[in-house]
């Protein structure tokens, strides 16, 4: 297989409203971006992907958009998106933009010719339907809450929203709208940026007929992921799409494809379609947000993990990640922030870091951030939180029970501004910015940890050069070691002669072992999360609670 450029790289998620404020309205932008980015370069990542930056009405923070070819006005102007590129580009970085194909904005121009009249030449740009028996088309439940379709009293007709109401689906089935996103997608390529995250893509496709659902516990409205994620002719779409536009640039690009199976992902990313360059799968999250409270299954991630290794090795890729900003800080998930928040946000960082496949890191990450200190239900900003927060009170449930489950499922966990420094607003903004700062700030934050002889920014910093100077970190085979073990996560990367063990506590308890590879050798030792006793070998091994390392080691 040959070897893309985005095979190297580390990808860094920026969420620009959070980032950087460069002009005191509490509200990151694109200059925040722009002044931050040799920050950026210290740490050593390649790619940025920007959380979608086009113009909208923020009904959910940029996934809602009105236009897909202007800048959103608190970010700043194309101009300033110009520059951004420009600087980046002279730092040897590349930015990717995240394209937003199931949805538009109801602002957006299309939507408000569509909604105008039944025979609007663009109605068919989106899903209309007539109600049943006065009520909604079918019982499909929206993402975010509620009726996945709402009334439009202008023409009498329901339009579908998988998402907020405020975001009703294009309708993909239609040419003319296709033919439309492809020239959009062609003119921000032709632009110069390197490539696309593309949001919700596995939903562009809904069974055919739009049928209803089983309903056998009488709910008002039943989730319909089975009639609108990874359905039948979804690739078809995905194939166009990628040899309308993709295909013609030397570009990454990132499907964000819940429900899509490993053997499915082949199709995807494999190599000899070149439909998209990686997919982000949903996989290992759900084994969290099935159950938040049951703590980390390590056997069943390795599982999930090795999956995904084994079926795309050399015949697709792999997109590595941990959090974004759809999910809660992985430290306060899976770690444990109260006794071992360096140790634990390292020790995360190791296991996935060095799997095959491209890393991302989501802004704040690198601190080993956790989540942050909600009060009241006002405090929530996010529209699937708000939602979930009126669902929650008409089922009666009281709102400290409410707050209790947001408080650790919500969104805005991870949409707190970075902490830049311990000054006034961490750094972030010369004025009380738009989100609450996680009130940790003070002690968790870049420059405190800049200064620190040990953090976990510098951990990441050296995971980062650790694998770009590592061929067989970034190209080898992957294989697991101590399948069964409850406690820790260790694999070996392997490329011809070259070979390395990595080995992850990824519990507070101490963790024993023996493999194959044992005798290891202390000058081997390529990196770790502890002071590692001097020994000159190791027979039997101590882990400490979520102590990680990674040895050089001889595969032939
Ligand atoms: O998220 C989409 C998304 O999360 C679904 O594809 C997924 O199937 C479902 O939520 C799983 O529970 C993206 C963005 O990342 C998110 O921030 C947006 O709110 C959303 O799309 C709508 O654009
Ligand atoms: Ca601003």
């Amino acid at each position: 297989m040959e070897r893309p450029w985005w095979h190297e790289a580390v990808v860094y998620q920026i969420y620009p409203r959070s980032f950087m404020d460069s002009n005191g309205d509490g509200i990151g932008d694109l200059d925040g971006v722009t002044a931050r980015l040799d920050y950026l370069s210290w740490l050593g990542v390649d790619v940025i992907w920007l959380c979608p930056i086009f113009r909208s009405p923020n009904d959910d923070n940029g996934y809602d958009i009105s236009d897909y070819q202007g800048i959103m006005a608190e970010f700043g102007t194309m101009a300033d998106f110009d520059r951004l590129l420009a600087e980046a580009h002279r730092r040897g970085m590349r930015v990717i933009l995240d394209l937003v194909l199931n949805h538009t904005s109801d602002e957006h121009p299309w939507f408000i010719e569509s909604r105008s009249s039944r025979d609007n030449p663009k109605r068919d740009w989106y899903v209309w339907r007539d109600g049943r028996n006065g009520r909604e088309p079918n019982n499909w439940a929206s993402i975010f809450e509620g009726s996945a379709w709402k009334l439009d009293p202008a023409t009498g007709q329901y339009f579908l929203h998988l998402f907020s109401e405020r975001q009703p689906d294009l309708n993909w089935e239609n040419p003319s709208l296709r033919q439309a996103m492809y020239d959009m997608v062609r003119w921000w390529l032709d632009k110069g940026i390197d490539g696309f995250r593309i949001d919700a893509i596995s939903h562009l496709k809904k069974a055919p007929g739009l049928p209803d659902l089983p309903n056998p516990h009488r709910l008002r409205y039943v989730p319909s992921y089975d009639m609108h994620m990874n359905q039948p002719g979804v690739l078809d779409f995905v194939d166009e799409l990628s040899r309308e536009t993709f295909q013609r640039y030397d570009i990454m690009t990132v499907g964000e494809a819940n429900g899509v199976s490993p053997a499915q992902a082949v199709e995807w990313v494999g190599g000899e379609h070149r439909r998209l360059s990686m997919i982000l799968q949903f996989e290992h999250w759900t084994l969290w947000s099935r159950d938040p409270h049951a703590g980390l299954d390590v056997v069943a991630l390795k599982r999930i993990f090795g999956r995904w290794q084994r079926t795309l090795h050399e015949r697709g890729w792999n997109a590595l990640y941990l959090e974004n900003h759809d999910l809660p800080r992985v430290v306060s998930r899976w770690g444990d922030p109260q006794r071992f928040r360096y140790e634990s946000a390292t020790a995360l960082a190791t296991m996935y870091f060095l799997m095959e496949g491209t890393p991302f890191i989501y802004q704040g990450q690198e601190l080993g951030m956790a989540n942050t200190v909600f009060h009241s239900l006002a405090e929530f900003d996010d529209v699937f939180a708000r939602n979930r927060i009126a669902q929650m009170r008409a089922e009666g449930r009281d709102d400290s029970d409410i707050l209790a489950e947001l408080a650790l499922a919500a969104r805005d966990n991870s949409r707190t501004p970075m902490p830049w420094d311990d000054s006034a607003n961490a750094g972030f903004s010369s004025a009380e910015p738009w989100l609450r700062i996680n009130p940790e700030y003070r002690a968790v934050n870049v420059a405190a940890q800049r200064k620190a002889d040990r953090s976990v920014l510098h951990f990441y910093r050296r995971l980062i050069a650790l694998r770009a100077a590592e061929p067989a970190l970034i190209h080898g085979r992957y294989d697991l070691l101590l399948e069964r073990n409850r406690q820790i996560y260790a694999y070996t990367r392997t490329l011809g002669d070259r070979g390395f063990l990595i080995m992850c506590n990824l519990t507070s308890r101490e963790a024993r072992y023996r493999h194959r590879h044992l005798p290891l050798r202390h000058d081997a030792l390529a990196l770790a999360n502890q002071e590692v006793p001097a020994h000159p070998v190791v027979m039997q091994c101590v882990l400490r609670p979520f102590e990680a390392r990674v040895y050089r080691i001889d595969p032939t």
